[in-house]
C-alpha cells in the first residue's frame, strides 16, 4: 500500500480500535473455533462520525477502483447502515436484502426498485470466507441484477477474496487484517507476540479455494471440503461443527437407526456400536419400557464413545405445540437429544417454537427436505422451501434429512435414511439406496441405517461394513 493511503488509514484504524471494533485475546467463534482476534463493527452505529468516516472510505475505494454501478446493497446487517449513509450522501438508489422473507404479503427478498440488467455494488464490513457476500450476490442475481464488485472495509485474508473471484466477484478491501496488525503494533496497542499469534491463525484457517503461496490446489478439492474443514467454517453451527469434527476423528459417517422396542437392547447397541457411529437415532416412542434413567445411560454412552443422539421425532405442529412436545411430556426430548428434526409443512413457526427450547440448550435441528418413502410429497418446490427455511434459521437448523445434497452450503449437513447395501425396499414403502450411491453420487454426508444392521446376525460386523462403505465413498468424493 502506498504510504499516503496508509496514512489515511491510520486514524481510521485508531478510531475503530478505540470503538472496540478489534479485540485481541481468546475468543470462541460461532463455529466453535477459538480465535485470537475478534472483529465486530456493529458498534459503529452508535458513533455517527465514525460511521460516516467508514462509509466515505468505502465509497472512495469504489471510486478509485473505477467501478460503475446503479444501485448499492449492504450485506445484512452490519453493512446496512453503511450502505444507507453512502446512498444518502451520494444520492444513489439503495436496495435492501431481507435475511428472512416476510411470512405474509409479497414475500420479497429485496426491498427497493429492481431494474433487471442494472449493476448493483455490494458493501460489506468484514469478509472471512466470503460466504455472506456470496449469499447476497446470489439473491440479487436471481432478481436479474448484475453484480461484479464488492467493497469491504476489512479483508481477514482467510480466502474470501479468492473464493469470490472464482465466482466472478471482485472484492476491493479498504484494509486487511495484517495491515491492521501492523498499525496497531506500531502504535504499541498490541505486541509482536500477538501479531505472530494472529498471523498464524490466519494462515491456519484459510478457507481460500484459489492460489495460496503460489500453489494452485486441484479444482476438485476446492469444491469439496473435508468434514474437518467444514467444521471450521465461520458459519457452521456449533452442533454441526461437533458432528463434523467427531466424524473426521472417528472416521465414520454412519448413523445407526436404533429402532428397537426394549431399552436394554437400545443400550446394548449403543455400547457395542458406539465406536463405529457418529450418531445414534432414536424413535423414543416405540420403546415399551421408556424411562428417563435409560436416556441418562444413553447420554453417558454417547459421551464415552463420542456420538450424537438424534431423536427422529419429526415435529410437525404449530410453534406453541412443538415447543411443549420438545421440552416436556413423558419424554423430555430436549433434555437428552442433541438433535431433533422437523417437517416444514407448518411453516417457519415450527422451527421458531423448537428453537426457543433448543437454542438456549445449544441443541440443533434438521429439516426434512425429502423422504425416502415411495410417493413422498416432499420434493420440488417443497424441498426448495425447506432449504430456504434452513437458511433463514441457521442459528438453530444445522442441515437436512434428504435423499441427496439439497443445499450447496458446506455449513449444512445432509443425512440420508433408506440405506442398505442391497437395493430394494420393504413392503410398506421404504426404498433403499446403497452407501456408495448416497454419499458418492448424491452428495449426502451421513447414512442412516436401521434394519441393514439390526437384522444382521452380527451387529458390529454389519455396522463396520456400512461404516467402511460410507467412509470410502466420502474419501473417494474428496479425491475425485
Ligand atoms: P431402515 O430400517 O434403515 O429402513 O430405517 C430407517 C429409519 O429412518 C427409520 O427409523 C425411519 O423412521 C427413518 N426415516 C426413513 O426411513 N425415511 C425418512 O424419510 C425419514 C426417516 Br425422515
Amino acid at each position: 500500500m502506498a504510504s499516503s493511503a496508509m496514512d489515511a488509514l491510520v486514524p481510521l484504524v485508531t478510531a475503530l480500535y478505540e470503538a472496540q471494533a478489534f479485540k485481541f485475546g481468546d475468543f470462541v467463534l460461532k463455529s466453535g473455533l477459538s480465535s485470537p482476534v475478534y472483529v465486530d463493527l456493529r458498534g459503529i452505529v452508535s458513533r455517527p462520525l465514525l460511521l460516516k468516516q467508514v462509509a466515505d472510505i468505502l465509497f472512495k475505494t469504489a471510486q478509485n477502483a473505477g467501478i460503475s454501478f446503479d444501485t448499492v446493497c449492504g450485506v445484512p446487517y452490519t453493512a446496512l447502515p453503511l450502505a444507507t449513509v453512502i446512498c444518502s450522501t451520494y444520492q444513489i438508489p439503495m436496495l435492501i436484502r431481507r435475511k428472512e422473507t416476510k411470512d405474509y404479503g409479497t414475500k420479497r427478498l429485496i426491498e427497493g426498485t429492481i431494474n433487471p440488467g442494472e449493476t448493483c455494488l455490494i458493501i460489506e464490513d468484514v469478509v472471512t470466507s466470503g460466504s455472506s457476500v456470496w449469499e447476497t450476490v446470489e439473491v440479487l442475481q436471481r432478481e436479474g441484477l448484475k453484480v461484479t464488485d464488492a467493497i469491504v472495509l476489512l479483508d481477514r485474508e482467510q480466502g474470501g477474496k479468492a473464493k469470490l473471484q472464482e465466482q466472478g466477484i471482485h472484492l476491493h478491501s479498504v484494509c486487511t487484517l495484517s495491515k491492521i496488525l501492523e498499525i496497531l503494533e506500531q502504535q504499541k496497542k498490541i505486541n509482536a507476540e500477538m501479531v505472530g499469534k494472529v498471523t498464524r491463525f490466519i494462515q491456519d484457517n484459510n478457507f481460500g479455494i484459489a492460489k495460496q503461496n503460489g500453489i494452485e490446489p486441484a479444482k476438485e478439492t476446492l469444491k469439496e471440503l473435508s468434514f474437518g474443514m467444514r467444521a471450521q467454517l465461520p458459519g457452521t453451527h456449533p452442533m454441526a461443527s461437533k458432528l463434523l469434527r467427531l466424524m473426521e476423528k472417528k472416521q465414520t459417517n454412519l448413523c445407526l437407526s436404533a429402532d428397537v422396542i426394549e431399552a436394554k437392547e437400545l443400550l446394548q447397541l449403543a455400547a457395542t456400536l458406539g465406536p463405529s457411529i457418529c450418531m445414534l437415532k432414536t424413535h423414543v416412542d416405540i420403546l415399551n419400557d421408556f424411562n428417563m434413567e435409560i436416556m441418562e445411560n444413553l447420554k453417558a454412552l454417547a459421551e464415552i464413545h463420542e456420538f450424537l443422539i438424534f431423536e427422529d421425532r419429526k415435529f410437525a405442529d404449530i410453534g406453541n405445540t412443538v415447543k411443549k412436545q420438545y421440552e416436556g411430556g413423558v419424554f423430555k426430548i430436549a433434555s437428552w437429544a442433541d438433535l431433533v428434526n422437523a417437517h416444514v409443512v407448518p411453516g417457519p413457526g415450527v422451527v421458531k417454537g423448537l428453537s426457543e427450547v433448543g437454542m438456549p440448550m445449544q441443541r440443533g435441528c434438521l429439516l426434512i427436505a425429502e423422504m425416502s418413502s415411495s410417493g413422498s410429497l416432499a420434493m420440488g418446490d417443497y424441498t426448495k422451501a425447506a432449504v430456504k427455511m434452513a437458511e433463514e434459521n441457521s442459528e438453530f437448523v444445522i442441515g437436512f434429512i434428504s435423499g441427496s445434497r439439497v443445499s450447496k452450503k458446506p455449513e449444512f449437513v445432509h443425512l440420508t435414511p433408506g440405506v442398505q447395501i442391497q437395493a430394494g425396499g420393504d413392503n410398506l414403502g421404504q426404498q433403499y439406496n446403497s452407501p456408495q450411491e448416497v454419499i458418492g453420487k448424491r452428495g449426502s454426508d451421513v447414512i442412516i441405517v436401521g434394519r441393514g444392521i439390526l437384522t444382521a446376525s452380527n451387529h458390529l460386523e454389519a455396522a463396520e461394513m456400512y461404516r467402511k462403505a460410507a467412509w470410502e465413498a466420502y474419501l473417494a468424493r474428496l479425491n475425485v
